[in-house]
């Protein structure tokens, strides 16, 4: 089978989705070799049944503002694939959401899923709708609207929503409350919730965490350690936060942190608690950090992060965020490895030349899929009626992302030794979804 023609039909029939396109391709490169060994994959045309989504639906979403004008907003929810479980993955809401972005990344999590271990299939959901600069009650309304409809298409069994950008416990709980209302059921749909009221100890840190610990491994298997490494990280948001809490904890100084105006470089090591207060409590801009920190530089080009001389580099802001010539810059440095934290944080011609150089570089699916992870555990735990403790959970994190490390090393390498990240964790997701989807028939 050639994998040409199999994107040339994708183009046509998906035009115009950008970002979709771009996942489907990296995926497609990776597995073409594993498809065509085994004929049965092509004989029951898996991979035109691969790159279809399940169910696709788009909603209005009408709510009033503090001024009293009504808006319109886009809903999306994508349902990609339930061969191994229920559809899962996160709801997104910022201004540039659109169909190709949520397919994108609901593809993504079909694979990363898979990696995690889990019994869950992948999804994703959201609205071009852009919570920062709105009040709490303006938040509040918008989650109510997108409920009225969303309810209708989700469940415990079915469809279970987490976190994304611009979608955390704040609007975990407002969707939660709504959704509990409509139904007259408290039962774990969602994700993310407040540890006191079903949530999952760890799941806030999980993916920082997570990514954390997959780069411990990886240095561990370099007989090495995150201790005393520089580390360049952009974003601000959940991701970034809680890798930049993890790698403190394990001796790694961060040097940068950004959000969409600017970012901050201190050589000396980030405060991490202050910036949590000004992004997480205030919901302020990265610039406030000076106020505390003067001395600290800070530029007006979010993208000024990958400059600096860093031995890490974690892209945790957003997709295609990572150019060439950012990554070309990171190894010129001496920069060891690159882990996303993001989804598809590395534009396709970062990623080639990452592999080309043989350069340490772990993709998304295999090292943020932490957070979905734990969102898994927050599913088994209420399903159980039960809660574990937050050891328990970190255990269990460690574990998981270990374990897709090794998955990768596995799949991924080559026979000079160099380990192609990419390729393992996409030929290991594939085959699991491959094979689930083999034996449950025509699907
Ligand atoms: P948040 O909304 O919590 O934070 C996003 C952060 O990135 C904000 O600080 C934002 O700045 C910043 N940002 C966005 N775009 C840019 C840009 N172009 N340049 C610089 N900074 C930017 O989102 P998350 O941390 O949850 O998500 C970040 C990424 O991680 C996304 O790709 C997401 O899909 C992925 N991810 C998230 C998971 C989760 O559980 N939350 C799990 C796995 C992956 P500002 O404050 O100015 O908006
Ligand atoms: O990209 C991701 O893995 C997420 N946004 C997490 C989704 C989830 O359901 O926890």
């Amino acid at each position: 089978m050639d994998f040409k023609e199999v994107i040339i039909k994708l183009e046509k029939k998906n035009p115009g989705e950008k970002e979709f396109l771009q996942a489907a391709r990296e995926v497609l490169e990776s597995i073409q070799d594993i498809y065509n060994q085994n004929p049965q994959f092509d004989a029951l045309s898996l991979i035109d049944r691969l790159l279809e989504p399940e169910r696709i639906i788009i909603f209005k979403v009408p709510w009033q503002d503090d001024s009293g004008k009504i808006n319109v907003n886009r809903g999306y929810h994508v349902e990609y694939n339930a061969a191994l479980g229920p559809y899962k993955g996160g709801l997104r809401f910022h201004p540039n959401v659109n169909l190709s972005i949520l397919k994108f990344l609901a593809f993504e999590q079909t694979f990363k899923n898979a990696l995690t271990g889990l019994p869950i299939g992948g999804g994703e959901g959201g609205a071009d709708f852009e919570p920062k600069g709105k009040s709490n009650h303006e938040v509040l309304r918008f989650c109510q609207s997108f409920m009225d409809e969303l309810y209708r298409h989700i469940g415990p069994e079915t469809d279970i929503p987490g976190c994304d950008m611009g979608v955390g416990s704040r609007e975990i709980g407002y969707l939660f409350g709504h959704y509990r209302r409509l139904v007259n059921r408290f039962e774990g749909v969602f994700t993310g919730k407040g540890t006191n009221w079903g949530g999952s100890w760890i799941r806030k840190e999980a993916t920082g965490y997570g990514l954390a610990y997959i780069v411990r491994k990886f240095f561990e298997d370099h007989n090495d350690s995150i201790k005393g490494k520089k580390v360049l990280i952009s974003g601000a948001g959940n991701v970034a936060l809680y890798a930049a809490e993890k790698i403190f904890h394990l001796g790694g100084r961060v040097i940068t942190l950004s959000d969409t105006n600017g970012c901050i470089f201190d050589q000396n090591g980030i405060d991490i608690s202050f910036v949590k207060e000004i992004k997480e409590m205030n919901r302020g801009r990265i610039k406030e950090y000076l106020n505390n920190y003067p001395k600290t530089k800070y530029s007006e080009n979010p993208g000024d992060v990958w400059k600096f001389r860093g031995d890490i580099a974690l892209p945790c802001a957003t997709e295609n965020e990572l150019n060439l010539e950012a990554v070309q810059h990171l190894l010129k440095n001496g920069c060891q490895i690159i882990a996303e934290g993001a989804n598809m944080p590395a534009t396709p011609e970062a990623t080639e030349y990452l592999l080309q150089q043989k350069a340490g570089f772990i993709p998304a699916k295999a090292a943020n899929a932490g957070g979905v992870a734990v969102s898994g555990l927050e599913m088994i735990q209420n399903s159980m009626k039960m809660i574990w403790s937050r050891e328990d959970i970190d255990a269990r994190l460690h574990r998981i992302m270990v374990n897709i490390h090794d998955t990768c090393v596995k799949y991924g390498k080559e026979k000079d030794g160099y380990v192609n990240y990419v390729k393992g964790a996409n030929v290991a997701a594939f085959l699991k979804v491959a094979q689930a989807m083999i034996d449950q028939g025509i699907m």
